[in-house]
């Protein structure tokens, strides 16, 4: 009998950043036709000869997220058959964001593109320990006719200059075959730096499950966008996702279905590993959440022994909320909560452990303190730092702790009061306010997936706020970030995760990494509008908001 299935592909993935969804999109006349139109144009452009207008590089700011600073000087660089890429310093790390740098041009540009050491001319990436003004992310693109150098002081600051130096080239160089140049970069410098250090996007994985190869393909599409914290919700109701080895039915049992009675499934401890893996090598860090002490039936159907009355309810594939709670009174939960806890958090390199703490309607409020203040000390004794979501701030929050608030405009003021105060004890913030960050929020009357109890989230909606004016009474830098939740309720692959999170996921992105100086709706709409033609190179299917001035494709 087959007691489980994980769905993880067992091939290696193609060294593409984003690949093709799992399920083939149909191709439409109008999509044909595009792409019949842009050979065409592409092979005129061919025919015409080198003295033909070549179109002018994109400016250098024009990317999403908004650099700190974008000044242009001098002539554009180009991409030729002999352009080699150059990793100036003795590290491996950034020997493999060349090779993943290679990977994206290679293919669109035809060209060979040998990663190589030192040298003057080229795309060059180089570490400088002393580029203290770099931080720990940012980073400095200079270009010229002779080459494009990018200078971090980490190597994840060279990552992120990689995903704008990707963004300078036309949106083509994303495609997986050959196309035609030129291949410029405006002449100039970009310097850059996040505005926060927690950039994050959660993944329900619960709700329904997600293979590994959908996980990937995901944190590919966050990478560009320069986010560095992937949240996976591992448990709810409807499926426990993670493989547990002192608790082996929370998985083989709980992991068996998803909303709607599909099969379900779960990531074994070697799937979770290469997902850390994979997110690491992009420069993302994920935060596992197990959401406790409600949102467990999965967990409770899979041990009779964690209920109060000791009888396992039945699997649950249904979207209700808050009906479930672990018995708060007995002692085998606190086993449960330690072993639990505990695997998780040797499997997890990253900070961060998120222990939920929404929802938690069948546990009375003394309950609830107690257990999630015994569920805090847990976390610490594993040596991570607690996330909750804010209803944690109605327990006793440890100093440090971080509470993400996912409160609306409908949110009561006491609720609201209650998070800020507690900032005033230590607590720090993530912000996904539902009705602006929440990605599952259905993006007007006549969006077909989704939900909508936050009303509907347009693409200016989600854009269109400030992280650090947000939270009224919040002790100024509380605010450790931005985080877009996707809940899955309606989600089952690739391609409805996409039409959900694209064209608002940018959006959110360029709140966390953008000086607020940049902020500007009619600034940032053009800017988005110009990454469309980018999606689609990359397989994406976002949702055309008529809000955008999208770029012809
Ligand atoms: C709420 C709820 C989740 C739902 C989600 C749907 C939080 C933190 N708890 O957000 O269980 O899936 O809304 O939008």
């Amino acid at each position: 009998m087959r007691l489980h299935r994980t769905r993880q592909s067992s091939s290696v993935p193609p060294p593409r950043s984003v690949r093709t969804p799992r399920r083939a999109r149909r191709i439409t006349l109008p999509r044909l036709l595009g792409s019949l139109l842009l050979v065409t144009a592409a092979g005129a452009a061919a025919g015409s000869g080198p003295a033909a207008a070549a179109p002018a590089p994109r400016p250098l700011g024009q990317v999403v997220p908004a650099p700190v600073e974008a000044k242009p000087g001098g002539s554009p660089y180009a991409i030729t058959a002999g352009t080699r890429i150059r990793v100036e310093s003795e590290s491996r790390e950034a020997r493999r964001i060349a090779d993943q740098l290679a990977g994206v041009l290679r293919p669109s540009t035809g060209y060979a593109l040998p990663v190589t050491g030192r040298g003057s001319d080229g795309i060059r990436l180089r570490l400088d320990p002393h580029d203290d003004a770099s931080g720990a992310e940012g980073y400095t693109l200079r270009s010229n006719p002779g080459s494009v150098t990018i200078t971090a002081r980490e190597p994840a600051g060279l990552f992120h200059g990689v995903q704008t130096l990707r963004q300078l080239f036309p949106a083509r160089v994303e495609r997986n075959s050959r196309q035609e140049g030129p291949w410029t970069v405006a002449g100039g410098t970009v310097r850059d730096a996040p505005r926060y250090a927690y950039r994050g996007a959660m993944l329900d994985v619960s709700r329904h499950f997600f293979s590994v190869a959908e996980v990937k393909r995901y944190i590919d599409q966050l990478a560009l966008y320069k986010l560095n914290k992937l949240h996976l919700h591992l448990s709810d109701d409807q499926g426990w996702r993670i493989a547990i080895d002192s608790w082996p039915r929370l998985a083989t049992y709980g992991g068996r279905t998803e909303v709607g009675g599909g099969p379900g499934g779960y990531y074994t401890k070697a799937d979770y590993r290469e997902i850390v893996r994979y997110a690491a090598s992009r420069y993302l860090e994920v935060v596992p959440e197990i959401d406790l002490p409600g949102h467990t039936n999965a967990a409770l159907a899979s041990y009779a022994e964690l209920n109060c009355d000791g009888v396992a309810p039945p699997l649950y594939t249904g979207t209700n909320v808050g009906f479930s709670s672990l018995c708060v009174p007995k002692a085998v939960t606190y086993d449960f909560v330690d072993d639990v806890i505990r695997e998780l958090a040797a499997l997890t390199p990253g900070t961060y452990l998120h222990i939920g703490g929404d929802e938690a309607h069948s546990t009375a409020h003394d309950d609830y303190v107690a257990f999630m203040n015994k569920a805090q000390a847990v976390v610490g004794r594993y040596g991570k730092t607690v996330i909750g979501w804010h209803q944690l701030t109605g327990a006793t929050p440890v100093g440090g702790t971080v509470a993400q608030y996912w409160g609306y405009d409908r949110t009561g003021a006491d609720e609201r009061k209650q998070v800020a105060d507690a900032t005033a004890r230590g607590t720090k913030l993530v912000l996904s306010p539902a009705d602006r960050g929440y990605l599952d929020m259905k993006y007007d009357k006549d969006t077909e997936l989704g939900l909508s109890w936050a009303g509907y989230v347009s693409v200016r909606r989600s854009y269109d706020w400030d992280p650090a004016a947000y939270l009224d009474g919040a002790r100024p830098g509380s605010v450790l970030g931005v985080e877009a939740p996707l809940w899955s309720e309606t989600l089952t692959n690739s391609a409805e995760i996409e039409q959900m999170a694209f064209p608002r996921l940018p959006g959110i992105a360029e709140l966390g990494w953008s000086p607020a100086s940049t902020h500007d709706w009619d600034a940032y709409k053009a800017r988005l509008g110009a990454q469309g033609p980018r999606l689609s190179a990359l397989g994406i299917d976002y949702y055309r908001a008529p809000e955008v001035p999208w770029a012809a494709e």
